[in-house]
């Protein structure tokens, strides 16, 4: 879990929480989104300074008839919920993160979590794009900009080029795409920060 910044003050509360920055100007709400097993879980726990919460429950024979296990091996959970975490930024800006599940059937889920956030980073496992296709949707759908960053998976592709991921993805020539090892905070972090490069390059009038 990332070390918490120096102007915060340990919490008496639960261990590695601590309070919010009093110089925090910008609190932003963010989406971690993507397919099952892509990584969100992963990179809320390294980045988070409070302890993150989630919401899994053991992937039951019903669910894994509609969760693509293909290529994703030693996983026995699933989330069905949100994962949520916190993470301040130099510039006094905090993002709330809410990881999300991007499949299709979890639409109306969508909806609410996506209420009020100011963009997405989405999650992408190159080993297997077309599990990224349901979220991507529902993230254009909404209108939401979002950065892309593709999990460093031991056994991906290397043949793929930028280029071709965004094609095969069908990204704007300004989405922006990242490769990201979610289990490393400062890999994480610049993600994010990617992510918010991106929110605040944006025309305040697009921006939502
Ligand atoms: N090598 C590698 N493994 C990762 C990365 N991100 C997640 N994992 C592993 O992939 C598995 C699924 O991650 P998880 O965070 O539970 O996925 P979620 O379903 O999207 O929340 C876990 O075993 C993680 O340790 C990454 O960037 N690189
Ligand atoms: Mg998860």
């Amino acid at each position: 879990m990332a070390s918490a910044p120096s102007n915060t003050t340990p919490s008496a509360g639960a261990p590695g929480a601590v309070h919010r920055p009093d110089t925090a100007r910008d609190l932003v709400k963010i989406l971690v989104a993507g397919p099952f097993g892509v990584g969100k879980t992963t990179l809320i726990d390294s980045v988070s300074e409070i302890r993150p919460l989630h919401t899994e429950e053991h992937l039951s024979e019903a669910s894994a008839e509609v969760d693509d296990l293909a290529g994703v091996r030693e996983k026995s959970t699933t989330t069905v919920a949100i994962d949520f975490g916190r993470i301040s930024l130099p510039g006094d800006v905090v993002l709330y993160l809410f990881g999300t599940p991007g499949q299709e059937r979890f639409r109306a889920l969508w909806d609410d979590i996506a209420y009020g956030a100011l963009g997405a980073l989405v999650l992408v496992d190159s080993r297997r794009l077309d599990a990224s296709f349901d979220v991507l949707g529902l993230v254009e759908e909404s209108g939401l900009p979002y950065a892309v960053a593709f999990n460093a998976f031991p056994d991906a592709p290397r043949h793929y080029g930028t280029d071709r991921l965004r094609q095969a993805l069908d990204l704007e020539p300004g989405t922006p795409m990242v490769t990201c090892d979610a289990r490393d905070p400062n890999s994480s972090i610049d993600a994010l920060l990617a992510l918010v490069d991106h929110l605040i390059g944006r025309d305040p009038v697009e921006a939502r």
